[in-house]
């Protein structure tokens, strides 16, 4: 505790000096989320994530996520320095959607507009019409399909099934997964919802469908939040990351959260509810990047590839004003 104190007090010199700013993913742990509010900087979802970078006067970002969040910060705002707190947190959804291979799938049906979730490279997304996040994905698609558009979808095939069966575009998809969602249990998830009757279940899309079909609300990280203080239970069972409990405890207090099953009956899980790859932002990490910044942490797409992204990017800060 004593230790991590004094990362903290040196984190707030270290932004002072290099007019940096902190900006968390809701996935991060508790301490990091605090520490980005202490210090005005931002706590969100991926797409005011990238909101809050590019609008910042700030020099220097300090994205604590994973890697593709460091990356469309820098593709937005080239001229700022885009430091990670460590550059080896991916993504499954990135990592299993390699560019090369995408972009085949896309050449095979150039007739469709090319939608890709914000979970991936710079060049998946220089490949593609449209950037998305889970928070707009469902009306960006509507809008589409309502202009008689075809779409090829990437990577999540959980999300892409959730918004076709929604909104009946005509969808095409790439089979990825992320690894914390794609272990909710509906079986464990039925049983639970016995033991507390007067819960409500708060599913993220990235859930399988078994999983979306058992929930009161369905929706982005930030909808989820915006759930668990509107709804008027009491109690809420919740299939996303549990670095959200952070937000709903501080936004919804005295209501209890439950995590939502993964693996069922004992099992083993791989994640259990806690993304690997968000779990590598520790505060150490933090005041490692602050003070050596470089090969380590920082940020680099390179220029020609980034001009390229920066059309759907800014194409879906556009569309979610
Ligand atoms: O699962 C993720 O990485 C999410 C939900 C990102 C986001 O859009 O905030
Ligand atoms: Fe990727 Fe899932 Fe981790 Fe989000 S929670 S960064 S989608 S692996």
């Amino acid at each position: 505790e004593e230790q991590k104190a004094q990362h903290r007090e040196r984190i707030k010199t270290l932004l002072k000096n290099n007019n940096a700013v902190l900006v968390a993913h809701y996935y991060t742990d508790p301490e990091i989320q605090a520490l980005a509010e202490e210090t005005g900087g931002c706590v969100s979802d991926s797409l005011e994530m990238a909101r809050f970078g590019a609008e910042h006067s700030a020099d220097t970002l300090i994205v604590a996520g994973v890697k593709f969040m460091g990356e469309t910060a820098k593709i937005l705002t080239p001229e700022k320095t885009v430091l990670m707190p460590t550059l080896e947190a991916t993504c499954s959804l990135d990592l299993g959607c390699p560019a090369d291979k995408f972009s085949e799938f896309c050449d095979s049906h150039p007739e469709r507009t090319v939608v890709v979730y914000a979970n991936t490279s710079a060049a998946v997304k220089a490949r593609a019409d449209y950037v998305v996040t889970s928070s707009m994905a469902l009306e960006l698609v509507e809008h589409l399909d309502a202009q008689g558009k075809k779409i090829l979808w990437g990577p999540d095939r959980h999300l892409g099934g959730y918004i076709a069966k929604q909104t009946g575009a005509d969808m095409i998809m790439w089979q990825g997964a992320c690894v914390v969602h794609d272990e909710f249990k509906s079986r464990a998830l039925k049983q639970l919802k016995e033991e507390y009757p007067n819960a409500a279940v708060l599913v993220h899309p990235e859930s399988p469908d078994n999983v979306v079909a058992l929930a009161d609300a369905v929706g982005s990280t930030s909808q989820l939040i915006k759930a668990s203080q509107t709804m008027a239970n009491d109690t809420f069972i919740v299939a996303t990351d549990k670095g959200i409990f952070y937000k709903m405890q501080q936004l919804a207090p005295g209501k209890t959260f439950i995590e939502a099953p993964t693996g069922g009956n004992g099992a083993t899980c791989r994640s259990c509810a806690h993304c690997p790859w968000m779990a590598m932002n520790g505060l150490a990490a933090i005041e490692n990047a602050l003070t050596t910044g470089g090969k380590a942490h920082e940020i680099k797409v390179d220029p020609e590839l980034g001009k390229q992204a920066m059309i759907p990017l800014n194409r879906m800060l556009d569309f979610a004003k």
